[in-house]
């Protein structure tokens, strides 16, 4: 049984992690009208991860008999000046989503629900993954400083990606 606090908490959660599949969705938009098919295929996969992460909060919720409570989804931003100014967001946008995870983990601990810590402790672990990819990719978009050849080949590798859920999930 989750506490108000920790439901409360969940939902804005759930709220953030749909957010965050908006806002991939648009930064694929943008990469699609550029003709970059694989940086917009990365997105898309991400979309998928943010909606499955979502999910996982959502089945966490109802399996502690709590309540969700779906709110309003801001709109993203359209409108973007480069492909580095891109990714400078969306790792700043995980690194948003990471103190989020902490303090929800935070309130877990305090109220030592350890089911909540437990399911938590999944998403502290994915968000090292998910700022180290980005913060690799942007890396290697200013050392080729978003144009060139190297824009192409780092289209190709990332038209690979492919969205594989967990195994255990
Ligand atoms: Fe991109 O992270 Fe969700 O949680």
């Amino acid at each position: 049984m989750l506490s108000q606090k920790l439901q409360d908490a969940f939902n804005t959660q759930i709220n953030k992690e749909l957010y965050s599949e908006y806002l991939y969705l648009s930064m694929a938009a943008y990469c699609y009208n550029l003709d970059l098919d694989g940086f917009a295929n990365f997105f898309i996969v991400q979309t998928q991860e943010e909606h499955f992460h979502a999910m996982k909060m959502f089945n966490f919720v109802t399996d502690c008999n709590g309540k969700v409570i779906l709110k309003p989804i801001a709109g993203p931003e359209v409108d973007f000046k480069s492909i580095i100014e891109v990714f400078e967001k969306t790792l700043a946008h995980e690194q948003f989503i990471t103190k989020s995870i902490n303090e929800l983990m935070d309130l877990a601990v305090k109220e030592s629900d350890h089911a909540s810590a437990s399911l938590l402790k999944w998403f502290v672990d994915e968000q090292v993954e998910e700022e180290a990819t980005d913060s690799k990719l942007l890396s290697k978009l200013k050392l080729i400083n978003g144009e060139g050849h190297g824009m192409l080949m780092l289209d190709a590798e990332l038209a690979t990606r492919v969205f594989t859920p967990p195994a255990a999930a």
